[in-house]
């Protein structure tokens, strides 16, 4: 009987490397090798990159009606490898394929490819009078870099790529060390449609190789998401070759539950606002700060819900929440639980790893009784835990909220919409959400401020922000 491959197979034997060569990169929930991903050297960047610029001039030519076109027809090709690039995603970040995860992000790249392929960057006049003509327009910047994190990492490629690709610029994608193997699938399906050398993988361990890649004194544009150590290595490489930037730096993102909030109707939306890809998510909910009326009552809603949600291997139906993607993250998160331990957090639900589930299993956790300034509240734990601090004076909240260098996303919880939306008018963060958080949508720019980066992505600022600006006057 001949040997029947399952579809992500199938679409992994296209892109990975031989094992005698390549790097052996594991499945995130079992620690089992999925497949061998190419470990290119340096000199590789400066071929990719000549690739991308050899192909720049006649992609733009192309104009943009061909280029929403070839967009189109790439989301077409990720739909129609969905359930392959899903179970490869699954398999190598350690999202379940339900809930809000593998398919839910295979189904964003989809999105976010045609709405970049619909969305029109319309010049704009600026003065038309009888003495005085301005028009302003944008045009392709060149080549732009595409630097990726292992959270959502194909969805946050398309973020990078799409626009980049719509306004005429070619792209070199760097994947994550951690997920290479599910961006070289996405990158192998969307270059069945783009002709060779508009969109180029560089693939490595090495972070040098990112380094180079950001430093290439022919990279016009960098596309970052990742930690605010490599966005700081990134703006000081720009000095030499004055990329342009967009970084993504994470955050700290505060919830502020106001005392008119109703904790049974919110229980759900903090749960997945939090939790999400098991917490793995640059603007998921981090500190979330509830009324003393209602404290216990949210606690106690949420800890329900917590309870609830199951846990496990992504390939085995019904799991919404899975394993931290790698040992450093499952590291960071242990010790930030058991340091707010010390300082007299009280764990509700959760609080320890789940060795039952795999190495890099820890239970989704709520911890109460902790105050600013423990760790866990101060810092990213980019995991599946949520630290609870209860306030009296909402003004203490707000100030505890915008208390930090991180300012990504933050989120107000009310049956007062009014009443939200002055206190999300006194919070410093790039998007504020109410009775929700971390939604998204491809129209609505997103970025953050202070330390969570600069530059936004989707819609109109996105496609600018991929753009030169050209003003004729005259
Ligand atoms: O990120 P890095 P890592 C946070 C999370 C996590 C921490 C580290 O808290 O614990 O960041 O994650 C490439 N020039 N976030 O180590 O190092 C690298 O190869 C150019 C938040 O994965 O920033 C990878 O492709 N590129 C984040 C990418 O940068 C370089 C999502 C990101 O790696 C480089 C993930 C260099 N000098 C983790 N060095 C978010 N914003 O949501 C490395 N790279």
């Amino acid at each position: 009987m001949p040997e029947v491959k399952s579809v992500d197979e199938v679409l992994l034997a296209r892109v990975q490397a031989d094992p005698a060569t390549g790097r052996a990169i594991p499945d995130a929930a079992t620690g089992e090798t999925i497949g061998y991903a190419p470990e290119q050297a340096i000199v590789e960047v400066d071929v990719a990159v000549a690739a991308a610029k050899a192909a720049q001039r006649e992609w733009d030519e192309l104009g943009h009606a061909v280029r929403s076109k070839l967009l189109h027809a790439a989301a077409d090709a990720v739909d129609a490898n969905a359930e392959a690039l899903a179970r490869l995603l699954s398999r190598e970040q350690g999202k379940p394929l339900d809930g809000p995860n593998a398919r839910f992000e295979v189904g964003a790249c989809v999105t976010w490819l045609r709405s970049a392929a619909t969305t029109v960057l319309e010049p704009q006049v600026l003065i038309d009078s009888d003495t005085d003509h301005a028009v302003l327009t944008y045009r392709a910047l060149g080549v732009v870099a595409a630097i990726g994190p292992w959270n959502w990492p194909l969805m946050i490629a398309i973020w990078q790529i799409a626009p980049a690709l719509r306004m005429g610029n070619t792209v070199v994608v760097k994947p994550s060390e951690y997920t290479p193997l599910s961006v070289l699938a996405l990158v192998d399906v969307l270059n069945e449609v783009l002709p060779p050398g508009v969109l180029v993988p560089v693939v490595s361990s090495d972070r040098e190789v990112g380094a180079r890649l950001a430093a290439h004194p022919d990279i016009d544009k960098v596309m970052f998401t990742g930690s605010t150590a490599t966005g700081r290595r990134i703006v000081e490489a720009s000095s030499a070759n004055l990329a342009r930037l967009t970084l993504e730096l994470g955050g700290n993102d505060a919830g502020i539950v106001l005392p008119d909030a109703d904790p049974k109707a919110i229980a759900e939306d903090l749960f997945w606002g939090a939790f999400i890809n098991t917490g793995q998510t640059c603007a998921a909910l981090k500190r979330l700060y509830v009324h003393e009326s209602i404290h216990d009552e949210v606690i106690d809603a949420l800890a329900g819900v917590v309870r609830r949600m199951p846990m496990g291997c992504g390939l085995d139906p019904g799991n919404v929440l899975g394993p931290l993607q790698n040992a450093a993250q499952f590291d960071i998160v242990a010790r930030l639980v058991e340091d707010a331990e010390a300082r007299g957090g009280r764990v509700v639900v959760g609080g320890e790893p789940a060795p039952e589930l795999g190495a890099n299993f820890f239970r989704a956790t709520i911890i109460a009784d902790l105050t600013d300034g423990v760790a866990l509240v101060d810092q990213e734990q980019f995991g599946p835990v949520l630290p609870v601090v209860r306030y009296t004076d909402v003004e203490d909240a707000i100030a505890s909220a915008n208390g930090l260098d991180a300012g990504l996303g933050a989120s107000v919880w009310s049956s007062d919409r009014v009443a939200a939306r002055a206190v999300a008018a006194r919070l410093r963060a790039g998007t504020v959400w109410i009775n929700s958080h971390g939604t998204l949508h491809p129209e609505v720019p997103f970025g953050g401020v202070k330390k969570s980066g600069y530059g936004l992505e989707f819609g109109v600022e996105g496609l600018k922000s991929v753009a030169e600006p050209r003003i004729v006057s005259g």
